[in-house]
């Protein structure tokens, strides 16, 4: 599938970017402060995320992400802003974006390409 060539393309930008820095993809990530405008609790398991299809207004918003394998979450075009949550556990992050249409996904290999995947719409 295409989606996979895509995916190496953006794994070898993330790795060009991140550089000298730590493992952790998302060290050089500064999250927004301040209180979310829209909570999403997504469940994200073997290969999906549910709810897979979100809406919420612009501003600061919060991912609670309840994982039942080795599973983040990315935003398309967004870079630094992930949330990796192990089986069992429950991560949350906050990320500000403006009005627009986003695609999410789980970055662990092959996941996406399984249908990790869904769409968030900010009005
Ligand atoms: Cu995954």
């Amino acid at each position: 599938m295409r989606k996979r060539s895509l995916m190496t393309v953006a794994l070898v930008g993330a790795l060009a970017v991140a550089g000298c820095s730590s493992s952790s993809g998302s060290s050089a990530y500064t999250p927004p402060t301040g209180p979310p405008v829209k909570t999403f609790n997504l469940a994200a398991s073997n290969f999906a995320f549910a709810p897979n299809t979100l809406t919420a207004p612009a501003g600061i918003i919060q991912f609670n992400l309840k994982s039942d394998g080795l599973h983040d979450l990315v935003i398309e075009g967004q870079p630094g802003f992930q949330i990796e949550a192990t089986s069992g556990s429950t991560k949350s992050g906050k990320i500000k974006l403006a009005k627009g249409k986003y695609t999410f996904y789980c970055d662990v290999a092959g996941h996406r390409a399984q249908g990790m995947e869904g769409t968030l719409t900010v009005t």
